[in-house]
């Protein structure tokens, strides 16, 4: 049970936190192993360009994960990017209009149309009876995206991918140490795309990875991602530079050294969550399947506004003025965002469940920069602004002057 709070700030109060909370403050494992690995990089001179500190990450992703062949790179958007074009995605591409702007974006770069599917708003995964609906003759393949490690109905996808003769791949940017049915997340699909961004779990400062069983498909991707190069003066396909630095690989390894021990905070965090915000009318933690793994990175929260005293953007309101920056991913959905609202006006009429839930969602710090007190404060913030919803609204409207 959290502990009385004190008075809002939304009503005059001082901020409980005198600096802003955030969500997305990254983990930092062992910083003596973190530098020791610079230390021996600079000594080395050998900064880029499949260094043996992205042989070794690679190799324990896949260790990891079990998969075969693991392609470390620069961020996860340029492995989207690069997995869609070994794929030879073209025309349309069905992807879920609830999910960050780099899966559409990564399309949309390479001029390949997104085609928003809606959610299913019990995982908030891409619902695939919608995407059974938008194949049309132009479309090539499917990016299903594991929204906060909780894996896709990748039965359903796959069959629609084998009915239809689409490649299908994944967006595994929140999954990385998750499973479905016991399969690892980097197994499905032709390939899955990870993210080791600085506000994942577990960060390279920026990184992603390409996971996948396909020798070939991993040859041609690595190739992608070193310009085309095939040996020296020799360049077999046209490529990028999605090459992950020898540093990032650094924070990476260290990183994955801490992994336990970032996945037991965050499970703690959430299960303190959990007891906090128990027995709230309209507000839910999403639930994680236990038999399953996952990463717990996500502290997500839905709030229904037909239930609750306040609604999401009301509670927003009220924790920042607190200094505790909640946000509400993916809040308005992409096809809400350009170039995609201006290209498709009327995508939201076939999206009503991710207009519906996109509008419920907050998300809460955690991590290792949330301690127990400080969760027991944010909750206890919540609960006294949900006890005197009629206060914060009038608070609320006197601050936008409407
Ligand atoms: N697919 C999906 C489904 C994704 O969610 C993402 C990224 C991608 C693909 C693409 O992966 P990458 O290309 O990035 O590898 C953040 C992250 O930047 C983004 O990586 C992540 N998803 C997304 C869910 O969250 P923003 O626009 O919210 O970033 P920003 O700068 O507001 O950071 C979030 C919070 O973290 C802020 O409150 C500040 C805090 N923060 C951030 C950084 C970078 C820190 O405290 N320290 C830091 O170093 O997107």
């Amino acid at each position: 049970m959290s502990k009385p709070a004190k008075p809002l700030a939304i009503l005059g109060a001082p901020p409980a936190f005198a600096e802003p909370l955030h969500v997305g403050r990254p983990n930092i494992g062992d910083r003596d192993a973190l530098l020791r690995r610079i230390n021996e990089m600079l000594d080395r001179r050998w900064f880029s360009n499949d260094g043996p500190l992205v042989k070794e990450f690679e190799a324990r992703l896949a260790a990891h994960t079990g998969t075969q062949h693991i392609v470390a790179m620069s961020n996860a958007t340029l492995a989207l990017e690069i997995a869609a074009r070994a794929l030879g995605l073209k025309g349309e591409v069905i992807v879920p209009a609830y999910t960050f702007i780099a899966t559409p974006h990564a399309l949309q770069w390479q001029e390949i149309t997104p085609v928003f599917a809606d959610m299913d708003p019990a995982t908030h995964t891409v619902c695939p009876a919608s995407v059974a609906k938008l194949i049309t003759p132009r479309t090539t393949g499917i990016v299903g995206v594991h929204i906060w490690g909780r894996a896709c109905d990748t039965d359903a996808l796959g069959a629609l991918g084998r009915q239809h003769g689409l490649q299908v791949m994944y967006d595994a940017a929140h999954a990385f140490g998750c499973s479905r049915r016991g399969v690892m997340i980097g197994n499905f699909g032709a390939c899955e795309v990870f993210s080791f961004h600085a506000t994942k779990f577990l960060n390279s400062f920026e990184g992603g990875a390409v996971a996948t069983n396909d020798a070939a498909l991993a040859e041609k991707i690595r190739f992608m991602r070193n310009f085309g190069f095939r040996g020296v003066d020799n360049v077999g396909y046209l490529g990028v530079n999605g090459k992950m630095s020898e540093a990032a690989a650094a924070m990476g390894l260290t990183s994955l050294d801490a992994m336990a021990e970032l996945i037991s905070v965050n499970q703690r965090n959430y299960a303190a969550y959990g007891a906090g915000l128990a027995g709230l009318p309209g507000v839910a933690l999403i639930r994680y399947d236990a038999a399953e793994k996952n990463n717990y990175q996500y502290i997500v929260v839905e709030v229904d506004p037909a239930a609750a005293a306040l609604n999401r953007d009301e509670l927003v309101a009220v924790l920042t003025a607190e200094n505790v920056l909640a946000r509400k991913y993916f809040w308005p959905g992409c096809h809400r965002m350009e170039p995609y609202r201006s290209l498709q006006p009327n995508a939201h009429l076939l999206l009503p469940e991710t207009e519906r839930v996109a509008a419920r969602i907050l998300l809460l710090p955690t991590g290792q920069a949330a301690d127990g007190a400080t969760i027991n404060a944010i909750c206890g913030l919540i609960r006294a602004a949900l006890a005197q919803p009629a206060a914060v609204r009038a608070a609320l409207i006197r601050a936008t002057g409407s």
